[in-house]
Protein backbone atom coordinates (compact mmCIF):
# COMPACT_ATOMS: atom_id res chain seq x y z
CA UNK A 1 0.00 0.00 0.00
CA UNK A 2 2.58 2.49 1.02
CA UNK A 3 4.30 1.41 -2.40
CA UNK A 4 1.52 2.60 -4.20
CA UNK A 5 1.27 5.62 -1.95
CA UNK A 6 4.91 6.59 -3.14
CA UNK A 7 4.45 5.89 -6.53
CA UNK A 8 1.41 8.01 -6.63
CA UNK A 9 3.70 10.81 -4.93
CA UNK A 10 6.53 10.48 -6.92
CA UNK A 11 4.34 10.86 -10.24
CA UNK A 12 2.55 13.73 -8.90
CA UNK A 13 5.86 15.54 -8.16
CA UNK A 14 7.01 14.33 -11.84
CA UNK A 15 3.51 16.13 -12.86
CA UNK A 16 4.14 19.46 -10.95
CA UNK A 17 7.59 19.70 -12.07
CA UNK A 18 6.70 19.50 -15.72
CA UNK A 19 3.65 21.81 -15.82
CA UNK A 20 6.37 24.41 -13.85
CA UNK A 21 8.73 24.07 -16.49
CA UNK A 22 6.19 25.29 -18.87
CA UNK A 23 4.44 28.11 -17.21
CA UNK A 24 7.93 29.39 -15.74
CA UNK A 25 9.24 30.69 -19.04
CA UNK A 26 6.11 32.04 -20.32
CA UNK A 27 6.28 33.86 -17.07
CA UNK A 28 9.67 35.16 -17.71
CA UNK A 29 8.60 36.10 -21.60
CA UNK A 30 6.25 38.77 -20.17
CA UNK A 31 7.40 42.46 -21.21
CA UNK A 32 8.16 43.39 -17.81
CA UNK A 33 6.02 46.80 -16.56
CA UNK A 34 8.43 49.60 -16.40
CA UNK A 35 9.42 50.43 -12.30
CA UNK A 36 8.34 53.59 -11.17
CA UNK A 37 10.86 56.09 -10.56
CA UNK A 38 11.95 57.32 -7.45
CA UNK A 39 14.68 59.64 -6.69
CA UNK A 40 17.27 56.56 -6.37
CA UNK A 41 16.40 55.40 -9.66
CA UNK A 42 19.51 55.35 -12.03
CA UNK A 43 17.99 54.24 -15.16
CA UNK A 44 18.45 56.90 -18.12
CA UNK A 45 16.26 58.56 -20.02
CA UNK A 46 16.72 56.05 -23.07
CA UNK A 47 16.23 52.98 -20.67
CA UNK A 48 12.80 54.15 -19.97
CA UNK A 49 12.20 54.81 -23.58
CA UNK A 50 13.03 51.57 -24.14
CA UNK A 51 15.98 50.79 -27.68
CA UNK A 52 15.02 53.64 -30.49
CA UNK A 53 12.99 52.54 -32.87
CA UNK A 54 14.62 51.41 -36.45
CA UNK A 55 12.37 51.07 -39.23
CA UNK A 56 13.66 48.20 -41.33
CA UNK A 57 15.68 49.61 -44.35
CA UNK A 58 13.72 47.72 -47.08
CA UNK A 59 10.18 48.09 -45.69
CA UNK A 60 11.19 51.80 -45.36
CA UNK A 61 12.02 51.99 -49.10
CA UNK A 62 9.49 49.53 -50.70
CA UNK A 63 6.72 51.59 -48.51
CA UNK A 64 7.80 55.08 -50.08
CA UNK A 65 8.11 53.03 -53.61
CA UNK A 66 4.83 51.40 -53.06
CA UNK A 67 2.26 53.98 -51.32
CA UNK A 68 4.03 57.19 -51.98
CA UNK A 69 1.14 59.10 -54.58
CA UNK A 70 2.21 58.77 -58.02
CA UNK A 71 4.73 61.85 -58.58
CA UNK A 72 3.02 64.96 -59.92
CA UNK A 73 3.99 65.19 -63.56
CA UNK A 74 7.04 67.33 -64.41
CA UNK A 75 5.98 71.07 -65.05
CA UNK A 76 7.57 72.13 -68.36
CA UNK A 77 7.49 75.85 -68.41
CA UNK A 78 5.31 77.58 -70.86
CA UNK A 79 7.49 79.68 -72.88
CA UNK A 80 4.81 82.92 -73.75
CA UNK A 81 4.91 84.16 -77.73
CA UNK A 82 4.77 88.15 -76.59
CA UNK A 83 2.98 90.07 -78.56
CA UNK A 84 4.73 92.07 -81.80
CA UNK A 85 5.93 95.72 -81.43
CA UNK A 86 4.50 97.20 -84.31
CA UNK A 87 1.43 99.42 -83.54
CA UNK A 88 1.36 98.85 -79.98
CA UNK A 89 1.37 102.85 -79.41
CA UNK A 90 -1.16 102.86 -81.51
CA UNK A 91 -3.24 100.11 -79.55
CA UNK A 92 -2.32 101.57 -76.14
CA UNK A 93 -3.31 105.24 -76.96
CA UNK A 94 -6.49 105.38 -74.73
CA UNK A 95 -4.20 104.83 -72.05
CA UNK A 96 -3.27 108.23 -72.40
CA UNK A 97 -6.75 109.38 -71.03
CA UNK A 98 -5.21 111.86 -68.70
CA UNK A 99 -3.19 113.31 -71.16
CA UNK A 100 -5.16 113.67 -73.84
CA UNK A 101 -7.94 115.55 -71.62
CA UNK A 102 -5.34 118.00 -71.15
CA UNK A 103 -3.94 118.07 -74.56
CA UNK A 104 -6.78 117.09 -76.44
CA UNK A 105 -9.99 118.71 -74.91
CA UNK A 106 -8.07 121.47 -73.19
CA UNK A 107 -5.69 123.05 -75.74
CA UNK A 108 -7.87 122.16 -79.08
CA UNK A 109 -11.07 123.69 -77.14
CA UNK A 110 -8.76 126.96 -76.06
CA UNK A 111 -7.91 127.00 -79.85
CA UNK A 112 -11.24 126.96 -81.16
CA UNK A 113 -12.54 129.78 -79.30
CA UNK A 114 -13.41 132.55 -81.49
CA UNK A 115 -11.01 135.07 -80.48
CA UNK A 116 -7.43 133.99 -79.73
CA UNK A 117 -6.89 137.01 -77.29
CA UNK A 118 -3.88 137.09 -75.23
CA UNK A 119 -5.70 135.51 -72.10
CA UNK A 120 -6.17 132.91 -74.71
CA UNK A 121 -2.85 132.38 -75.30
CA UNK A 122 -2.00 132.26 -71.66
CA UNK A 123 -4.63 129.70 -70.86
CA UNK A 124 -2.72 127.38 -73.96
CA UNK A 125 0.75 128.19 -72.35
CA UNK A 126 -0.73 127.37 -68.63
CA UNK A 127 -1.72 124.05 -69.85
CA UNK A 128 1.09 123.24 -71.47
CA UNK A 129 3.13 124.32 -68.18
CA UNK A 130 0.42 122.35 -66.34
CA UNK A 131 1.46 118.89 -68.68
CA UNK A 132 4.88 119.18 -67.31
CA UNK A 133 6.00 120.39 -71.10
CA UNK A 134 8.18 122.61 -69.37
CA UNK A 135 9.20 126.80 -69.43
CA UNK A 136 11.15 126.85 -72.47
CA UNK A 137 9.42 124.03 -74.40
CA UNK A 138 5.98 125.49 -73.78
CA UNK A 139 7.09 129.80 -74.81
CA UNK A 140 8.60 128.12 -78.01
CA UNK A 141 5.68 126.03 -79.05
CA UNK A 142 3.51 128.74 -78.38
CA UNK A 143 5.33 131.39 -79.98
CA UNK A 144 5.37 129.70 -83.07
CA UNK A 145 1.99 128.82 -82.77
CA UNK A 146 1.16 132.54 -82.57
CA UNK A 147 3.08 133.42 -85.42
CA UNK A 148 1.64 130.38 -87.56
CA UNK A 149 -1.74 131.60 -87.14
CA UNK A 150 -1.36 134.76 -87.75
CA UNK A 151 0.95 134.26 -90.82
CA UNK A 152 -1.41 132.00 -92.32
CA UNK A 153 -4.59 133.19 -90.69
CA UNK A 154 -5.36 130.00 -89.89
CA UNK A 155 -9.32 129.97 -88.02
CA UNK A 156 -11.10 126.42 -88.84
CA UNK A 157 -10.81 123.72 -86.07
CA UNK A 158 -9.05 121.55 -87.96
CA UNK A 159 -6.15 123.42 -89.33
CA UNK A 160 -5.62 124.78 -85.69
CA UNK A 161 -5.29 120.92 -84.57
CA UNK A 162 -2.78 120.36 -87.71
CA UNK A 163 -0.97 123.22 -86.35
CA UNK A 164 -0.51 122.34 -83.00
CA UNK A 165 0.43 118.74 -83.45
CA UNK A 166 3.05 120.38 -86.28
CA UNK A 167 4.45 121.85 -82.95
CA UNK A 168 4.10 119.36 -80.72
CA UNK A 169 6.05 116.44 -83.02
CA UNK A 170 8.78 119.66 -83.52
CA UNK A 171 9.09 119.93 -79.86
CA UNK A 172 9.89 116.29 -79.79
CA UNK A 173 12.70 116.20 -82.37
CA UNK A 174 11.57 113.32 -84.44
CA UNK A 175 14.71 113.35 -86.28
CA UNK A 176 16.25 112.11 -83.29
CA UNK A 177 17.92 108.03 -83.73
CA UNK A 178 15.48 106.15 -81.21
CA UNK A 179 16.00 102.55 -82.37
CA UNK A 180 17.84 100.38 -79.64
CA UNK A 181 21.24 98.74 -80.23
CA UNK A 182 20.15 95.22 -79.25
CA UNK A 183 22.05 93.66 -82.00
CA UNK A 184 25.21 91.12 -81.26
CA UNK A 185 28.24 92.09 -82.92
CA UNK A 186 30.17 89.30 -84.70
CA UNK A 187 28.87 86.61 -82.57
CA UNK A 188 29.48 89.12 -79.48
CA UNK A 189 25.70 89.80 -77.28
CA UNK A 190 24.89 93.49 -77.32
CA UNK A 191 25.09 94.44 -73.52
CA UNK A 192 21.78 97.30 -72.40
CA UNK A 193 22.42 98.27 -69.08
CA UNK A 194 19.34 99.70 -67.57
CA UNK A 195 19.53 102.38 -64.66
CA UNK A 196 17.16 104.75 -62.78
CA UNK A 197 16.11 105.80 -58.85
CA UNK A 198 14.52 103.05 -57.20
CA UNK A 199 10.52 102.41 -58.18
CA UNK A 200 11.49 103.85 -61.67
CA UNK A 201 10.48 100.31 -63.60
CA UNK A 202 13.75 99.30 -64.05
CA UNK A 203 12.61 95.70 -63.55
CA UNK A 204 9.54 95.84 -65.10
CA UNK A 205 11.13 97.03 -68.26
CA UNK A 206 14.33 94.65 -68.54
CA UNK A 207 11.17 92.25 -68.77
CA UNK A 208 9.32 93.93 -70.99
CA UNK A 209 12.12 94.60 -73.40
CA UNK A 210 13.09 90.82 -73.00
CA UNK A 211 9.83 90.28 -74.59
CA UNK A 212 10.28 92.51 -77.20
CA UNK A 213 13.26 90.80 -77.88
CA UNK A 214 12.20 87.34 -77.67
CA UNK A 215 9.37 88.19 -80.08
CA UNK A 216 11.86 89.42 -82.52
CA UNK A 217 13.60 86.03 -82.72
CA UNK A 218 16.38 87.19 -80.34
CA UNK A 219 18.07 85.31 -77.73
CA UNK A 220 18.66 87.03 -74.17
CA UNK A 221 20.28 86.68 -70.80
CA UNK A 222 19.12 88.80 -68.07
CA UNK A 223 21.59 90.25 -65.14
CA UNK A 224 20.74 90.59 -62.11
CA UNK A 225 23.11 93.18 -60.89
CA UNK A 226 20.67 94.63 -58.50
CA UNK A 227 22.17 92.90 -55.51
CA UNK A 228 20.20 94.73 -52.79
CA UNK A 229 17.42 92.99 -52.29
CA UNK A 230 16.94 89.15 -52.90
CA UNK A 231 13.58 89.97 -54.23
CA UNK A 232 14.59 92.15 -57.11
CA UNK A 233 16.77 89.18 -58.40
CA UNK A 234 13.77 86.99 -57.99
CA UNK A 235 11.48 89.10 -59.74
CA UNK A 236 13.58 89.45 -62.76
CA UNK A 237 14.18 85.70 -63.08
CA UNK A 238 10.21 85.62 -62.97
CA UNK A 239 10.03 87.65 -66.31
CA UNK A 240 12.87 85.85 -67.97
CA UNK A 241 11.36 81.90 -67.29
CA UNK A 242 8.44 83.59 -69.18
CA UNK A 243 10.09 83.82 -72.41
CA UNK A 244 12.74 81.43 -71.54
CA UNK A 245 15.80 83.57 -71.05
CA UNK A 246 18.23 82.86 -68.53
CA UNK A 247 19.05 85.10 -65.59
CA UNK A 248 22.74 84.82 -63.83
CA UNK A 249 22.32 86.32 -60.06
CA UNK A 250 24.80 86.61 -57.41
CA UNK A 251 24.01 85.42 -53.74
CA UNK A 252 22.37 88.39 -51.77
CA UNK A 253 24.73 91.48 -51.12
CA UNK A 254 27.40 90.11 -54.09
CA UNK A 255 28.69 92.68 -55.74
CA UNK A 256 26.56 94.40 -58.26
CA UNK A 257 29.60 94.71 -60.66
CA UNK A 258 30.70 91.17 -60.80
CA UNK A 259 26.83 89.81 -61.38
CA UNK A 260 26.68 91.68 -64.48
CA UNK A 261 30.25 91.04 -65.57
CA UNK A 262 29.45 87.56 -64.42
CA UNK A 263 26.33 87.71 -66.56
CA UNK A 264 28.00 88.95 -69.97
CA UNK A 265 30.42 86.53 -69.87
CA UNK A 266 27.69 83.57 -69.55
CA UNK A 267 26.27 85.77 -72.64
CA UNK A 268 29.15 85.88 -74.56
CA UNK A 269 29.98 81.76 -73.78
CA UNK A 270 25.89 80.60 -73.91
CA UNK A 271 26.46 82.80 -77.31
CA UNK A 272 23.06 84.87 -76.83
CA UNK A 273 21.64 88.25 -78.60
CA UNK A 274 21.51 90.46 -75.92
CA UNK A 275 22.39 91.34 -72.20
CA UNK A 276 20.37 92.91 -70.17
CA UNK A 277 21.76 94.19 -66.60
CA UNK A 278 19.13 95.52 -64.38
CA UNK A 279 20.57 97.23 -61.22
CA UNK A 280 19.97 98.88 -58.29
CA UNK A 281 18.27 102.46 -58.07
CA UNK A 282 18.13 103.21 -53.95
CA UNK A 283 18.45 106.95 -53.71
CA UNK A 284 19.47 107.16 -49.78
CA UNK A 285 23.19 108.05 -50.73
CA UNK A 286 23.04 109.43 -53.89
CA UNK A 287 27.21 108.98 -54.27
CA UNK A 288 27.17 105.81 -53.15
CA UNK A 289 25.11 104.52 -55.70
CA UNK A 290 26.78 106.74 -58.27
CA UNK A 291 30.00 104.68 -57.58
CA UNK A 292 28.52 101.58 -57.95
CA UNK A 293 27.14 102.64 -61.48
CA UNK A 294 30.18 103.34 -62.47
CA UNK A 295 31.71 100.27 -61.21
CA UNK A 296 29.80 98.33 -63.27
CA UNK A 297 30.19 100.69 -66.48
CA UNK A 298 33.56 99.80 -65.83
CA UNK A 299 33.85 96.43 -65.09
CA UNK A 300 31.22 95.13 -67.66
CA UNK A 301 33.24 96.99 -70.27
CA UNK A 302 35.95 95.12 -69.90
CA UNK A 303 34.10 92.46 -72.17
CA UNK A 304 34.03 95.36 -74.31
CA UNK A 305 31.30 98.89 -74.76
CA UNK A 306 28.05 98.47 -73.51
CA UNK A 307 25.76 99.48 -76.48
CA UNK A 308 22.82 101.00 -74.79
CA UNK A 309 22.58 102.69 -71.41
CA UNK A 310 18.22 103.15 -70.59
CA UNK A 311 17.42 105.37 -68.40
CA UNK A 312 14.46 104.74 -66.50
CA UNK A 313 12.22 107.53 -65.36
CA UNK A 314 8.43 107.63 -63.79
CA UNK A 315 6.44 110.30 -65.58
CA UNK A 316 4.24 110.62 -62.61
CA UNK A 317 7.60 112.15 -60.56
CA UNK A 318 7.38 114.92 -63.59
CA UNK A 319 9.95 117.39 -63.37
CA UNK A 320 12.05 115.80 -60.17
CA UNK A 321 12.60 113.10 -61.76
CA UNK A 322 14.47 115.39 -64.47
CA UNK A 323 16.29 116.58 -61.63
CA UNK A 324 17.64 113.20 -60.48
CA UNK A 325 17.70 112.00 -64.15
CA UNK A 326 21.03 114.30 -64.34
CA UNK A 327 22.82 112.54 -61.98
CA UNK A 328 23.01 109.31 -63.71
CA UNK A 329 23.80 110.69 -66.87
CA UNK A 330 27.14 112.43 -65.29
CA UNK A 331 27.68 108.51 -63.76
CA UNK A 332 26.87 106.66 -67.16
CA UNK A 333 26.42 107.69 -70.64
CA UNK A 334 22.93 106.86 -70.94
CA UNK A 335 22.11 106.64 -74.63
CA UNK A 336 18.35 106.41 -74.43
CA UNK A 337 15.11 107.31 -71.80
CA UNK A 338 12.46 105.09 -70.93
CA UNK A 339 9.35 106.83 -69.64
CA UNK A 340 7.14 104.72 -67.38
CA UNK A 341 4.01 105.30 -66.35
CA UNK A 342 2.61 107.56 -69.04
CA UNK A 343 -0.76 105.64 -68.23
CA UNK A 344 -0.88 106.95 -64.82
CA UNK A 345 -0.86 110.80 -65.01
CA UNK A 346 -2.30 113.83 -67.37
CA UNK A 347 0.93 115.24 -67.64
CA UNK A 348 2.43 113.44 -70.98
CA UNK A 349 4.53 116.30 -71.97
CA UNK A 350 7.04 115.48 -69.35
CA UNK A 351 8.35 113.40 -72.84
CA UNK A 352 9.23 117.15 -74.66
CA UNK A 353 10.91 118.38 -71.34
CA UNK A 354 12.77 115.13 -70.72
CA UNK A 355 14.66 115.10 -74.06
CA UNK A 356 14.49 119.32 -73.92
CA UNK A 357 16.48 118.98 -70.74
CA UNK A 358 18.85 115.75 -71.26
CA UNK A 359 19.40 115.88 -75.16
CA UNK A 360 18.62 112.22 -74.70
CA UNK A 361 16.00 110.80 -76.77
CA UNK A 362 12.76 109.26 -75.37
CA UNK A 363 13.08 105.37 -77.15
CA UNK A 364 10.50 103.48 -75.36
CA UNK A 365 7.25 104.20 -73.13
CA UNK A 366 5.88 102.05 -70.61
CA UNK A 367 2.18 102.37 -70.54
CA UNK A 368 0.92 100.23 -67.69
CA UNK A 369 1.54 97.10 -66.00
CA UNK A 370 0.84 94.65 -68.34
CA UNK A 371 3.58 92.71 -69.51
CA UNK A 372 3.05 93.85 -73.53
CA UNK A 373 2.61 97.27 -72.09
CA UNK A 374 5.67 98.94 -73.25
CA UNK A 375 5.82 100.58 -76.63
CA UNK A 376 8.87 102.23 -78.93
CA UNK A 377 8.08 106.02 -79.32
CA UNK A 378 7.15 107.56 -81.91
CA UNK A 379 6.47 111.55 -81.66
CA UNK A 380 4.14 112.03 -84.05
CA UNK A 381 1.93 108.86 -82.95
CA UNK A 382 2.33 109.74 -79.82
CA UNK A 383 1.31 113.47 -80.42
CA UNK A 384 -1.51 112.11 -82.32
CA UNK A 385 -2.24 110.06 -79.30
CA UNK A 386 -2.30 112.62 -77.19
CA UNK A 387 -4.64 114.99 -79.23
CA UNK A 388 -7.28 112.40 -80.33
CA UNK A 389 -6.57 112.70 -83.83
CA UNK A 390 -6.76 109.78 -85.83
CA UNK A 391 -3.17 108.59 -87.18
CA UNK A 392 -4.37 107.06 -90.32
CA UNK A 393 -6.74 110.34 -91.52
CA UNK A 394 -3.81 112.70 -90.00
CA UNK A 395 -0.79 110.41 -92.56
CA UNK A 396 -3.35 110.67 -95.00
N1 LIG B 1 1.08 101.92 -64.41
C1 LIG B 1 2.34 101.57 -64.69
N2 LIG B 1 3.08 100.94 -63.76
C2 LIG B 1 4.34 100.59 -64.07
C3 LIG B 1 4.91 100.85 -65.35
N3 LIG B 1 6.19 100.40 -65.33
C4 LIG B 1 6.39 99.87 -64.10
N4 LIG B 1 5.29 99.98 -63.34
C5 LIG B 1 5.10 99.56 -61.94
O1 LIG B 1 5.99 100.24 -61.10
C6 LIG B 1 6.33 99.44 -59.98
C7 LIG B 1 7.83 99.42 -59.78
O2 LIG B 1 8.42 98.73 -60.85
P1 LIG B 1 9.83 98.01 -60.74
O3 LIG B 1 10.13 97.50 -62.11
O4 LIG B 1 9.88 97.05 -59.63
O5 LIG B 1 10.76 99.25 -60.40
P2 LIG B 1 12.34 99.26 -60.15
O6 LIG B 1 12.86 100.52 -60.75
O7 LIG B 1 12.95 97.99 -60.60
O8 LIG B 1 12.37 99.37 -58.57
P3 LIG B 1 13.62 99.01 -57.59
O9 LIG B 1 14.13 97.67 -57.99
O10 LIG B 1 13.01 99.03 -56.24
O11 LIG B 1 14.64 100.08 -57.76
C8 LIG B 1 5.73 98.07 -60.26
O12 LIG B 1 4.55 97.95 -59.54
C9 LIG B 1 5.44 98.10 -61.75
O13 LIG B 1 4.36 97.28 -62.11
C10 LIG B 1 4.09 101.52 -66.32
O14 LIG B 1 4.49 101.82 -67.44
N5 LIG B 1 2.82 101.84 -65.94
MG1 LIG C 1 14.05 96.59 -59.63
Amino acid sequence: MTEYLLVALALLGVLIIGGLSLVVPRLRRRPQPPLPRTEVDTRTEEDLAGPPVEAPEAELTTGVVVEAPPAPPVEVPQVEVPEPTAGRLVRLRSRLSRSQNVFGKGLLGLLSRDRLDEDTWEEIEDSLITADVGIDATREIVDRLRERTRVLGTRTGDELRALLAAELVNALDPSLDRSLRTAPKEGVPAVVLVVGVNGAGKTTTCGKIARVLVADGRSVLLGAADTFRAAAADQLETWGGRVGAETVRGPEAADPASVAFDAVKRGIDTGVDTVLIDTAGRLQNKVGLMDELGKVKRVVEKHGPIDETLLILDATTGQNGLEQARVFTEAVNVTGVVLTKLDGTAKGGIVIAVQRKLGIPVKLVGLGEGKDDLAPFDPAQFVDALLGTEPLARDA
